[in-house]
């Protein structure tokens, strides 16, 4: 099947290709965030772990992907939620271990995750049951985006930022400041992936086919995965080294 997918791959199928790059790079970033566990304190060998099983579990699902892109030429709309639904609230717990020093609760912990939760759920809806309507999409898309400014506000302005402004430590203070700049630009290319489905403002306005849709959801993933995953590692050397 696989050894189908590979000789039959068309050599200007751009999407089936970054399916191929993501699952390696994904894959790559795991072993690479597992093994630096060992030249950090012990302290920060949690935060590395969550990193290698965000891109752990992304992998897996790049794997899935791939093949699932390559035999039906179709958006694994099921494979890239379950894989989302996994690991953001993976990126939340991070946010929470980083500033759990200066005082972060469970109950910070499990607003991140609910509020990510419900913009996932509600994307989901907006994409899988899509009736091709910009009606469907329009209303799904917003109601998920509330989730998406709910984070966004909290690692911006609320008490992620306030914690992590309130920790003694500069690497962590500079540190959640880039990770709050990863959800303010690398997570609103998701919106983009999004809106070039059939009924979505992009592809009526611009005539962007779903077949984008793919393109920025692995462009941002390798971004958002491997990216934020290198920034709590730079966080972790930097305190491990005083
Ligand atoms: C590793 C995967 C990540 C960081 C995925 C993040 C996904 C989003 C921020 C998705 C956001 C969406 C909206 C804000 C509105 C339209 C529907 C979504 C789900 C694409």
């Amino acid at each position: 099947m696989l050894l189908d997918i590979i000789t039959k791959m068309a050599p200007d199928d751009y999407v089936g290709f970054t399916f191929f790059i993501g699952y390696m790079a994904m894959a790559a970033a795991a072993v690479f965030f597992f093994i630096e566990r060992g030249s950090v304190d012990e302290k920060w060998k949690m935060s590395l772990l969550v990193s290698a099983l965000i891109t752990g579990i992304a992998a897996v699902h790049y794997g899935y992907m791939r093949d699932y892109w390559g035999v039906h030429q179709e958006s694994p709309t099921f494979f890239r939620y379950v894989d989302w639904t996994l690991t953001v609230p993976l990126m939340c717990v991070e946010f929470y271990l980083l500033t759990k020093a200066a005082g972060a609760t469970k109950s910070l912990l499990w607003k991140l995750i609910i509020a990510s939760t419900w913009m996932l759920v509600c994307g989901y809806i907006g994409e899988s049951m899509s009736d091709g309507s910009t009606g469907h999409s329009v209303q799904w898309g917003v109601l998920s985006t509330l989730g998406y400014l709910y984070i966004l506000y909290t690692v911006w302005l609320g008490e992620v930022a306030q914690l992590a402004e309130a920790s003694n430590s500069d690497a962590v203070k500079r540190g959640v400041r880039t990770l709050a700049w990863f959800v303010l630009v690398g997570w609103a290319i998701y919106p983009i992936g999004y809106m070039c489905m059939d009924g979505g403002w992009i592809n009526s306005a611009l005539g962007w086919g779903s077949e984008n849709v793919d393109l920025w959801y692995n462009i941002a993933d390798a971004i958002n995965k491997i990216g934020f995953g290198l920034v709590v590692y730079n966080i972790a050397i930097t305190e491990s080294k005083k």
